[in-house]
């Protein structure tokens, strides 16, 4: 079988929000049993079929990197992680819904993927606060998940998807909400479904395509996975 074409998506967060949940869900189809914390990184791949149904359909890999997420603005742990941010082609923010905090943080995890918190003295140029300007002309793919929908109580659900809801529009991104423990939230031809595909296209689209429609040719680094099997990758 020939080598797919691939893209690489970031998936950032605070420690602890689902990051690895939401991976192995997307990726096996499956509900993770027991997390540990990551340390480093761990890939894990998707397969999408780009335009699925369309004549344009074509099948790509998708890498998602989940990135542990300890955080530490220090700069020997931003710099540690920096090693993962090369050659992204998208993003999928990951918070929890219970936790405000988890929320705010988003803007930091963006801010730093794209190398965008510091001015070229190295200083910090970000308190956590949003700020839609940073993120106008940004070209990167952004998806913001919320997790732990299951957590929310019913009287409170509305309260709670409304602020998340204005956190993607700060960040300009589609948002999906869900229960990391339930595949039905990802059930084939789901909203949510739906929203998925949309964003893996888009990133496909931002990576492969020509603003004409046509195919940019493929890059020299990419990696081949054998087979069509799925394999994760581990570093630290
Ligand atoms: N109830 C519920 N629990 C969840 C959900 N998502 C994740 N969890 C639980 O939250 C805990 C942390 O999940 P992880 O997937 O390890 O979190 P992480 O973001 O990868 O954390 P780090 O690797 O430390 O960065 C685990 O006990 C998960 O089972 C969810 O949607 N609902
Ligand atoms: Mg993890």
């Amino acid at each position: 079988m020939a080598a797919l074409d691939r893209v690489k998506v970031l998936v950032l967060g605070d420690s602890g929000v689902g990051k690895s949940s939401l991976v192995h869900l997307l990726c096996q189809n499956q509900v993770l049993g027991n997390p540990s914390w990551t340390v480093g990184c761990s890939v894990d791949v998707r397969i999408h079929d780009y335009k699925e149904g369309t004549p344009e359909e074509k099948t790509y890999y998708i890498e998602l990197w989940d990135v542990g997420g300890s955080v530490g603005s220090a700069s020997s742990v931003k710099s540690t992680r920096a090693v993962f941010y090369n050659s992204v082609n998208g993003i999928i923010l990951v918070h929890d819904l219970t936790n405000k905090k988890s929320s705010q943080n988003l803007c930091r995890w963006s801010l730093e993927a794209l190398n965008r918190d510091v001015a070229p003295t190295g200083v910090l140029v970000t308190n956590g606060d949003y700020d839609r300007e940073q993120f106008a002309d940004n070209q990167i793919p952004l998806l913001v998940i919320g997790t732990k929908l299951d957590q929310i109580p019913e009287t409170k659900r509305n309260e709670v998807l409304t602020r998340t809801a204005f956190l993607a529009e700060d960040f300009n991104a589609e948002e999906i909400n869900l229960d990391c423990t339930n595949p039905r939230y990802l059930a084939a031809g789901s909203s949510n479904a739906v929203k998925l595909s949309r964003f893996f296209d888009k990133v496909i689209e931002k990576r492969y395509l020509s603003r004409d429609g046509n195919q940019i040719p493929g890059f020299s680094d990419r990696k081949r996975f054998g087979g069509g099997t799925l394999k994760s990758l581990h570093y630290d």
